[in-house]
Protein backbone atom coordinates (compact mmCIF):
# COMPACT_ATOMS: atom_id res chain seq x y z
CA UNK A 1 0.00 0.00 0.00
CA UNK A 2 1.47 2.93 -0.73
CA UNK A 3 0.58 6.42 1.03
CA UNK A 4 0.73 9.50 -0.63
CA UNK A 5 1.47 12.22 1.28
CA UNK A 6 3.31 15.83 2.26
CA UNK A 7 4.38 17.38 5.51
CA UNK A 8 2.39 19.82 6.84
CA UNK A 9 -1.01 19.55 5.37
CA UNK A 10 -4.06 17.26 5.89
CA UNK A 11 -2.53 14.22 5.10
CA UNK A 12 -1.21 14.08 8.84
CA UNK A 13 -4.74 12.20 9.14
CA UNK A 14 -3.97 9.50 6.94
CA UNK A 15 -0.82 9.22 8.77
CA UNK A 16 -1.89 8.91 11.82
CA UNK A 17 -4.93 6.62 10.59
CA UNK A 18 -2.13 4.26 9.15
CA UNK A 19 -0.64 3.94 12.39
CA UNK A 20 -3.55 3.25 14.19
CA UNK A 21 -4.17 0.42 11.95
CA UNK A 22 -0.69 -1.32 12.24
CA UNK A 23 -0.81 -2.09 8.29
CA UNK A 24 2.20 -2.19 6.47
CA UNK A 25 2.40 0.98 4.24
CA UNK A 26 4.96 2.74 2.30
CA UNK A 27 5.09 6.46 2.14
CA UNK A 28 5.48 8.40 -1.12
CA UNK A 29 6.89 12.06 -0.68
CA UNK A 30 4.48 14.79 -2.99
CA UNK A 31 5.94 17.95 -2.93
CA UNK A 32 2.54 19.82 -3.44
CA UNK A 33 4.49 23.44 -3.12
CA UNK A 34 6.80 22.44 -6.01
CA UNK A 35 5.27 20.98 -8.57
CA UNK A 36 8.28 20.72 -10.94
CA UNK A 37 9.37 17.37 -8.91
CA UNK A 38 8.88 14.48 -10.54
CA UNK A 39 5.86 12.37 -8.93
CA UNK A 40 5.17 8.68 -8.74
CA UNK A 41 2.88 8.20 -11.51
CA UNK A 42 0.26 6.21 -9.30
CA UNK A 43 -0.31 9.83 -7.56
CA UNK A 44 -2.10 11.36 -10.95
CA UNK A 45 -4.02 8.01 -10.72
CA UNK A 46 -4.86 8.29 -7.70
CA UNK A 47 -5.59 12.00 -7.18
CA UNK A 48 -7.26 13.65 -9.94
CA UNK A 49 -6.88 16.83 -8.13
CA UNK A 50 -3.43 16.87 -7.79
CA UNK A 51 -4.19 16.99 -3.84
CA UNK A 52 -2.76 14.97 -0.94
CA UNK A 53 -3.56 12.49 1.02
CA UNK A 54 -3.99 9.90 -1.39
CA UNK A 55 -3.59 6.09 -1.36
CA UNK A 56 -3.03 2.96 -3.84
CA UNK A 57 -3.52 -0.23 -2.58
CA UNK A 58 -3.56 -2.60 -5.78
CA UNK A 59 -5.97 -1.77 -8.23
CA UNK A 60 -7.62 0.56 -5.45
CA UNK A 61 -6.16 4.44 -6.21
CA UNK A 62 -8.38 7.63 -4.40
CA UNK A 63 -7.54 10.18 -2.71
CA UNK A 64 -8.96 12.32 0.33
CA UNK A 65 -8.39 11.86 4.01
CA UNK A 66 -12.41 10.82 4.95
CA UNK A 67 -12.39 8.47 2.05
CA UNK A 68 -9.09 6.90 2.84
CA UNK A 69 -10.33 6.69 6.67
CA UNK A 70 -13.56 4.52 5.55
CA UNK A 71 -11.50 2.36 2.96
CA UNK A 72 -8.84 1.39 5.91
CA UNK A 73 -11.54 0.86 8.16
CA UNK A 74 -14.01 -1.61 5.87
CA UNK A 75 -11.60 -2.85 4.03
CA UNK A 76 -9.14 -4.23 6.62
CA UNK A 77 -11.57 -5.02 9.70
CA UNK A 78 -8.77 -6.32 11.81
CA UNK A 79 -8.12 -3.08 12.12
CA UNK A 80 -10.63 -2.48 14.04
CA UNK A 81 -11.08 0.93 13.44
CA UNK A 82 -14.97 0.98 12.17
CA UNK A 83 -17.95 -0.32 12.76
CA UNK A 84 -19.59 -3.72 11.05
CA UNK A 85 -21.90 -2.29 8.71
CA UNK A 86 -25.00 -3.61 10.49
CA UNK A 87 -23.70 -2.21 13.87
CA UNK A 88 -26.07 0.29 14.95
CA UNK A 89 -23.43 2.67 15.18
CA UNK A 90 -22.58 2.68 11.51
CA UNK A 91 -24.80 5.60 10.57
CA UNK A 92 -23.13 7.95 13.21
CA UNK A 93 -19.64 6.67 12.49
CA UNK A 94 -20.74 8.04 8.65
CA UNK A 95 -22.28 11.31 10.15
CA UNK A 96 -19.06 11.68 12.45
CA UNK A 97 -16.61 10.52 9.18
CA UNK A 98 -18.22 13.51 6.89
CA UNK A 99 -18.36 15.94 9.68
CA UNK A 100 -14.80 17.20 9.23
CA UNK A 101 -14.90 17.77 5.50
CA UNK A 102 -18.92 18.98 5.11
CA UNK A 103 -19.10 20.99 8.18
CA UNK A 104 -15.68 21.88 10.00
CA UNK A 105 -13.87 22.61 7.21
CA UNK A 106 -16.49 25.35 5.67
CA UNK A 107 -17.47 26.64 8.82
CA UNK A 108 -13.65 27.16 10.03
CA UNK A 109 -12.68 28.97 6.45
CA UNK A 110 -16.04 31.10 6.76
CA UNK A 111 -14.92 32.30 10.03
CA UNK A 112 -11.13 33.00 8.90
CA UNK A 113 -12.33 34.99 5.87
CA UNK A 114 -14.91 36.97 7.72
CA UNK A 115 -18.14 36.02 5.83
CA UNK A 116 -21.24 36.46 6.79
CA UNK A 117 -22.51 33.57 8.22
CA UNK A 118 -26.10 32.15 7.12
CA UNK A 119 -26.73 29.24 9.75
CA UNK A 120 -30.10 27.97 7.65
CA UNK A 121 -28.93 28.38 4.24
CA UNK A 122 -25.35 26.95 4.80
CA UNK A 123 -25.02 23.10 4.92
CA UNK A 124 -22.57 23.07 7.81
CA UNK A 125 -24.70 25.87 9.28
CA UNK A 126 -22.12 28.09 10.91
CA UNK A 127 -19.06 27.92 12.89
CA UNK A 128 -20.98 28.56 16.40
CA UNK A 129 -23.28 25.76 15.46
CA UNK A 130 -20.67 23.95 14.49
CA UNK A 131 -18.92 23.74 17.75
CA UNK A 132 -21.70 23.05 19.34
CA UNK A 133 -22.51 19.90 17.87
CA UNK A 134 -19.12 18.72 18.37
CA UNK A 135 -19.29 19.41 22.20
CA UNK A 136 -22.49 17.56 22.55
CA UNK A 137 -21.92 14.98 19.85
CA UNK A 138 -19.12 14.23 22.58
CA UNK A 139 -20.82 14.72 25.77
CA UNK A 140 -19.09 13.50 28.45
CA UNK A 141 -17.47 10.17 26.73
CA UNK A 142 -14.13 9.58 25.42
CA UNK A 143 -14.44 9.03 21.63
CA UNK A 144 -16.66 10.33 19.10
CA UNK A 145 -18.88 7.06 19.06
CA UNK A 146 -18.45 6.14 22.88
CA UNK A 147 -16.31 4.24 24.22
CA UNK A 148 -14.31 3.09 21.55
CA UNK A 149 -11.73 4.90 19.52
CA UNK A 150 -12.61 4.57 15.57
CA UNK A 151 -11.75 6.25 12.41
CA UNK A 152 -13.96 8.57 12.71
CA UNK A 153 -11.68 10.27 15.46
CA UNK A 154 -9.23 10.60 13.36
CA UNK A 155 -11.16 12.93 11.12
CA UNK A 156 -12.82 14.55 14.40
CA UNK A 157 -9.53 14.26 16.46
CA UNK A 158 -7.70 16.05 13.35
CA UNK A 159 -10.00 18.77 13.67
CA UNK A 160 -9.69 19.45 17.22
CA UNK A 161 -6.45 18.85 17.72
CA UNK A 162 -5.96 21.93 14.44
CA UNK A 163 -8.31 24.07 16.01
CA UNK A 164 -6.35 23.91 19.08
CA UNK A 165 -3.05 24.20 18.20
CA UNK A 166 -4.25 27.28 15.99
CA UNK A 167 -6.06 29.29 18.97
CA UNK A 168 -9.71 28.85 17.12
CA UNK A 169 -11.17 26.89 19.82
CA UNK A 170 -13.64 28.97 21.75
CA UNK A 171 -13.25 28.06 25.92
CA UNK A 172 -14.65 24.32 25.62
CA UNK A 173 -12.96 22.05 28.22
CA UNK A 174 -14.81 19.05 26.40
CA UNK A 175 -13.33 19.93 22.97
CA UNK A 176 -10.00 20.53 24.52
CA UNK A 177 -9.83 17.65 26.59
CA UNK A 178 -10.93 15.21 23.21
CA UNK A 179 -8.04 16.90 21.39
CA UNK A 180 -5.90 16.04 24.04
CA UNK A 181 -6.55 12.43 24.18
CA UNK A 182 -6.30 12.12 20.57
CA UNK A 183 -2.79 14.17 20.64
CA UNK A 184 -1.96 11.54 23.89
CA UNK A 185 -2.33 8.30 21.55
CA UNK A 186 0.76 6.93 20.20
CA UNK A 187 -0.27 6.78 16.64
CA UNK A 188 -0.72 10.34 17.00
CA UNK A 189 2.68 11.13 18.53
CA UNK A 190 4.61 9.02 15.91
CA UNK A 191 2.57 10.80 12.73
CA UNK A 192 3.61 13.35 14.19
CA UNK A 193 7.26 12.88 14.58
CA UNK A 194 7.42 11.86 10.61
CA UNK A 195 5.63 14.33 9.35
CA UNK A 196 7.83 16.84 11.35
CA UNK A 197 10.97 14.72 10.15
CA UNK A 198 9.36 14.89 6.50
CA UNK A 199 10.58 11.99 5.80
N1 LIG B 1 -10.64 17.01 1.26
C1 LIG B 1 -9.25 16.69 1.05
C2 LIG B 1 -8.43 17.95 1.01
C3 LIG B 1 -6.99 17.68 0.64
C4 LIG B 1 -6.21 18.97 0.48
O1 LIG B 1 -6.77 20.07 0.44
N2 LIG B 1 -4.89 18.85 0.37
C5 LIG B 1 -4.06 20.01 0.14
C6 LIG B 1 -3.02 20.12 1.27
S1 LIG B 1 -3.75 20.37 2.85
C7 LIG B 1 -3.26 19.83 -1.15
O2 LIG B 1 -2.85 18.72 -1.46
N3 LIG B 1 -3.01 20.91 -1.90
C8 LIG B 1 -2.17 20.84 -3.05
C9 LIG B 1 -2.77 21.42 -4.29
O3 LIG B 1 -3.96 21.72 -4.29
O4 LIG B 1 -2.03 21.53 -5.27
C10 LIG B 1 -8.77 15.76 2.17
O5 LIG B 1 -9.24 15.89 3.31
O6 LIG B 1 -7.93 14.89 1.91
Amino acid sequence: MKLFWCPQTRAQRALWLMEESGLDYERVLIDIRDPQKPRDPDFALASPMGKVPALADGDAKFADSAAICLYIGDKYPQTELAPAIDDPKRGLYLWWMVFTPGVVEPAMSEKFANTEPNRQRSGWGDFELMIETFENGLGGRDWILGDRFTAADVMCGSSAAFMKQFGMLPPSKILEAYAERCMARPAYRRSQEIDEKGA
